[in-house]
């Protein structure tokens, strides 16, 4: 737990040291991620569980100029390092324009020292760090790092892809960190019958990058009773939610932002409290009758909020 409430001390500072908005967050794409699962189910006896695993994904760069993710940091395991086979490398470089695809024959990352046992239908936050270079492959002179949060399910085996992606992910926390100190002191606290908030949104930009155009339809998620989409219109000079009508289109080839005052996945009837630092699954289904599991951050890169909190301790 004490890894969890630091993975949240540093997205807070992150998202006040780095001046990054979420919207240029989407322009580095990274996708198909999973994290290999060390216990299938979790009635697995604890014997069989192993003390590493690793990350897979597909990163493409539509920058400019080539990018290098040079740190990746995550709550579930002490150590996250780069690996090509048994070798430590010290960072990934995507070219321009390109796309570097992990794999276990490949580059990949490698989780040592787990915190927890990864068990098939959880989902981890994992923070990746990037660092801008020159064409030349120096590193930008003035280059800020760019953070990129994702959320990476824990699976058997790599996900299918699907032509819409959801990147610049993240779901409205129900608890702030400050409120998730005082639980870690009682963590029964956290079984307390006390009701949970109910309610919280989901946020992202959607891209359909298939050759048809495709109407999102419905969501569900494990941690809400009732998903519904929902878009946010002033009636009069009254700010209103209500259900999307038809679904959400996502044109072949374009993206959608779904935000605050806008569209959005409202998550009601939750069965528990989003925690930052957690992540949560979400599975899209499409008018074709294809759906998607995306996995989605719980933190709120608006959210300053806790900052003085954090600078008090
Ligand atoms: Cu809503």
């Amino acid at each position: 737990m004490r890894c969890l409430k630091n993975l949240v001390l540093m997205l807070v500072l992150m998202s006040v040291i780095l001046p990054i908005s979420a919207h240029e967050r989407a322009d580095i794409y990274v996708v198909d991620a999973w994290a290999m699962a060390t216990l299938t189910t979790t009635d697995a006896t604890p014997e069989a569980a192993m003390e590493s695993s690793a990350i897979y994904f597909t990163i493409d760069n539509p920058a400019a100029h080539p990018i290098r993710l040079i740190s990746a940091m995550s709550a579930t395991a002490e150590t996250i390092t780069f690996r090509e086979g048994e070798a430590v490398v010290d960072g990934i470089t995507i070219p321009t324009l390109d796309s570097v695809s992990l794999s276990s024959e490949g580059i990949y990352l490698a989780l040592e020292d787990l915190t927890m046992d990864l068990v098939v239908g959880d989902a981890l936050t994992l923070v990746l760090t990037f660092e801008m270079l020159e064409e030349t492959g120096e590193v930008s002179p003035d280059s800020e790092l760019l953070e990129v949060i994702i959320g990476v399910p824990v699976l058997a085996e790599a996900p299918i892809s699907h032509p819409v992606i959801a990147v610049a992910s993240w779901a409205r926390p129900t608890v702030a960190a400050i409120e998730m100190d005082e639980m870690m002191v009682t963590p029964e606290a956290m079984m307390t019958e006390e009701p949970v908030m109910a309610i919280s949104g989901a946020f992202m930009t959607l891209v359909n990058r298939g050759e048809s155009d495709l109407t999102l339809v419905s969501a569900e998620s494990s941690v809400s009773d009732l998903v519904e989409l929902h878009e946010t219109q002033m009636e009069g000079d009254m700010m209103r939610m209500r259900e999307v009508e038809g679904g959400i289109a996502l044109p072949a080839g374009e993206r959608m932002e779904l935000r605050p005052g806008s569209y959005h996945i409202m998550l009601m009837e939750l069965n528990q409290e989003l925690i930052p630092g957690q992540a949560i699954t979400i599975t899209l289904t499409f008018d074709d009758g294809s759906n998607t599991l995306i996995t989605v951050p719980v933190y709120d890169p608006m959210g300053m909020a806790d900052m003085p909190h954090a600078a008090d301790e």
